[in-house]
């Protein structure tokens, strides 16, 4: 780009698609078939997401919207940040209220994105420049999994907010969230704080309504991954062929997403020379999304060696944004 305010760099290559075809070979073999969830977002996953943030039934993205409008002064006051770091930024739709809380205080320089998306997060640099005159855009396309290392050190020695919002880190069961925010945590300098959305325990009812809509949204977003795999390694997954699954698992506290087969069905995955087989019924997991308590942020923090210092829920208390120090 010739705007000498953005700078844009890129970690994702073929290793990226290998990632995918090793989650295709590793979680479609097993004896109960998963695949992560991060495969959804190509350009067609990315706007069927956000079709589900403004559906009636998704509560999650418009609550937080409204903790962050109602608490973005005192967050902004209470860290000092002049920098916004945020993991899976997308199309930064709510980033937006972070931001001018933080040109308000008139301590705005620099939002970093990091996405796996390269066109979302090049054309919101490229909106977001114009919007916040004086505030540099650094993006980071890559994986938060695998290219923490490469989010640039901090423009000046003021504090920075590290954002990981919208309730992502339910994606990650126990042992993953607790490793992925440890390494956040090794980012953070000592003023520096991690800004965390989470949703949280609610009715089973409302839960579940959330990811299985009435417009049948969610289910096409589910399907999605197939057509992903099917486009990406060469597959043939009948999309047609599989209903979409959502449900809350009491016991864990997170809602599952699976495909189930309708019939016995028989997919050759060309690029890796593997026929996969399953049966009548057969369900390949597709997402869990763990909802938390007060409790658990608190103990995820412990583990992972970070100390809750902000918790801020709506009165409702279905979404939660917490912050945390190293
Ligand atoms: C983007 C992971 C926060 O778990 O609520 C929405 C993804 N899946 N509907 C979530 C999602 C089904 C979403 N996150």
């Amino acid at each position: 780009t010739a705007d000498p305010e953005i700078v844009i760099d890129r970690h994702l290559d073929e290793a990226h698609e290998r990632g995918l075809a090793d989650d295709v070979l590793d979680g479609l073999t097993r004896p109960f078939k998963e695949l992560p969830p991060k495969h959804f977002y190509d350009e067609r996953g990315c706007e069927l997401f956000d079709q589900i943030c403004e559906l009636p039934e998704y509560y999650p993205t418009r609550t937080e919207r409204a903790i962050l409008e109602a608490e973005a002064a005192a967050i902004v006051a209470e860290t000092g940040a002049a920098e916004l770091v945020e993991l899976g930024s997308g199309t930064a739709a709510k980033t937006r209220v972070l931001l001018d809380a933080m040109a308000a205080a008139g301590r705005l320089r620099r939002y970093v994105p990091l996405d796996v998306a390269e066109t979302v997060v090049q054309a919101s640099a490229e909106a977001l420049v114009e919007e916040y005159p004086g505030m540099q855009v650094h993006g980071v396309i890559g994986d938060f999994e695998r290219h923490l290392g490469r989010i640039p050190p901090p423009v000046s020695g003021e504090p920075r907010i590290v954002a990981l919002l919208g309730g992502t880190i339910g994606n990650f069961p126990p042992g993953s969230r607790r490793r992925l925010l440890r390494e956040i945590g090794e980012l953070l300098g000592p003023e520096d704080r991690l800004l965390l959305g989470t949703g949280l325990v609610i009715d089973t009812p409302t839960l579940e309504a959330a990811y299985d809509d009435e417009a049948g949204v969610t289910a096409e977003f589910n399907r999605n991954v197939l057509r992903v795999v099917n486009r990406e390694l060469d597959a043939d997954f009948p999309l047609d062929g599989f209903d979409h699954i959502a449900f809350f698992d009491t016991r864990h506290e997170w809602i599952e997403m699976r495909l189930r087969a309708r019939r016995p069905c028989s997919v050759l995955v060309g690029a890796l020379g593997l026929r996969i087989e399953l049966a009548a019924g057969e369900e390949i997991r597709t997402e869990i999304s763990a909802k938390f308590t007060h409790a658990r942020v608190l103990g995820d923090y412990e583990a992972a060696g970070l100390r809750l210092t902000g918790w801020h829920t709506d009165a409702d208390e279905r979404f939660a944004l917490s912050l945390a120090a190293p």
